[in-house]
């Protein structure tokens, strides 16, 4: 069993000034003009550098001899027939090689690219990927890629939901991302503090942050996370303030970049108003991947998050009799002990299962080399 990490938030003393000089705004260029034109036309120069992109040693390494013509470009959009990206010369649109499709890519991803083509040439390895399955996907659905931390938004109104949290929990540790609470609508609420104890226990050393995603105070509130090279991924329900807090956080300096909608009356639900996954610059440095908003969340391939996630249960099983002890009715079981003395919250066991269920029905079985089975493997596909 993999150790139990515990990430806290990074600090960032060395955050430099901000990059208020680049063109921020992808998503609003109209499809018929290409994206670097589009840009250079009416903006100055840029004063990116690679690692303000978010580069760092990790890509580098990836560098080869033969690669040096060929220009590091991060994916910035995610069109359903095309890529944007942005390089140290600005916004790119990005020609795809033959056989990928924009399916391959996730936001956040670096490619080396042909000089005057754009002609994604490879895709370096990925830091973290945040991907799920999808019924009757060709394969993963990628969300973002190369993310530090997760931002994972709620509101305190009827989408608040400690089962959908854990999900959301269970990905972000799989991908190997540090996640983040954001609860939003705290305005709105009669008593926001019992939904930031109900999600502060949901992982031990989990930070939740109560937020108004429309205010300028919610850009220092998550300084911690955000700062040159550092990226930031928010997901969550449609209307939670994802797009708000992406406005935000690009400040006041910029246009809004991304449009926002407001949320239905009755159930709180919102409209989807944002499609496309993007990236945008942080005003105090940094990059922020807006996302669609979710409904559905199927887990597979999360049996490492889930373990960090329930590490009370991760722990309790290796004292349990049996190995392969299901906790349930064996004796000597550790985890039975444990909800019988109080220690243990039975609703959380409750949700363990179900989650553990429902992750093994949907990982696939490897068949290994002497016909045995296993589960495939975490990190397999980066
Ligand atoms: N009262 C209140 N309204 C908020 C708060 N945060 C966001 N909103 C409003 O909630 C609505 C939905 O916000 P969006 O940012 O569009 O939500 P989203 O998560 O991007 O939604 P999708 O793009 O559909 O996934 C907007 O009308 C916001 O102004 C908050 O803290 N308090
Ligand atoms: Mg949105
Ligand atoms: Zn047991």
């Amino acid at each position: 069993m993999p150790p139990i990490q515990r990430r806290g938030p990074i600090a960032h003393p060395e955050r430099s000034a901000p990059l208020l000089s680049f063109p921020r705004i992808l998503s609003n260029v109209s499809d018929a003009v290409p994206l670097v034109e589009a840009v250079t036309a009416s903006s100055p120069a840029p004063s990116l550098s690679l690692a303000d992109l978010g580069w760092s040693e990790f890509f580098g390494d990836q560098l080869e001899p033969g690669d040096a013509d060929l220009i590091p470009t991060r994916v910035a959009m995610v069109h359903r027939d095309r890529l944007g990206g942005l390089s140290q010369a600005g916004q790119t649109d990005l020609s795809l090689p033959p056989q990928a499709t924009t399916g391959d890519y996730a936001v956040g991803d670096w490619v080396l690219a042909e000089p005057h083509s754009h002609l994604v040439r490879r895709r370096l390895a990925r830091k973290t990927v945040l991907e799920r399955r999808v019924q009757g996907g060709r394969g993963p659905q990628l969300a973002a890629a190369n993310v530090d931390t997760l931002f994972i938004v709620t509101s305190c109104n009827a989408d608040f939901n400690i089962a959908r949290l854990e999900r959301y929990l269970a990905l972000a540790n799989e991908a190997g991302t540090t996640p983040v609470i954001l609860l939003t609508k705290a305005d709105t609420a009669e008593d926001a503090e019992a939904y930031q104890s109900q999600a502060a226990a949901l992982q031990r050393g989990l930070a939740v942050v109560t937020l108004n995603p429309r205010i300028s105070g919610a850009a220092s509130a998550l300084a911690a996370w955000c700062g040159v090279g550092q990226t930031v991924a928010l997901i969550g329900s449609s209307g939670v303030g994802k797009s708000t807090l992406v406005n935000t956080l690009a400040g006041s300096a910029q246009q809004s970049p991304q449009q926002t909608g407001a949320i239905r009356e009755h159930d709180a639900k919102g409209r989807h108003t944002t499609t496309a996954r993007s990236l945008h610059a942080i005003a105090g440095g940094g990059w922020v991947i807006d996302t669609p908003g979710m409904r559905t969340l199927q887990v597979s391939d999360v049996g490492y998050g889930i373990d960090t996630l329930f590490a009370e249960i991760t722990e309790l099983a290796p004292l349990c009799k049996f190995r392969d002890c299901t906790h349930v009715h064996e004796p000597g079981c550790a985890v039975q002990a444990a909800l019988k003395a109080g220690t243990l919250d039975p609703e959380r066991l409750a949700r363990w299962r179900k989650l553990s269920h429902e992750n093994q029905h949907n990982t696939p079985v490897q068949t290994g080399p002497r016909g045995g089975k296993s589960p495939a493997s975490r990190g397999k596909r980066r």
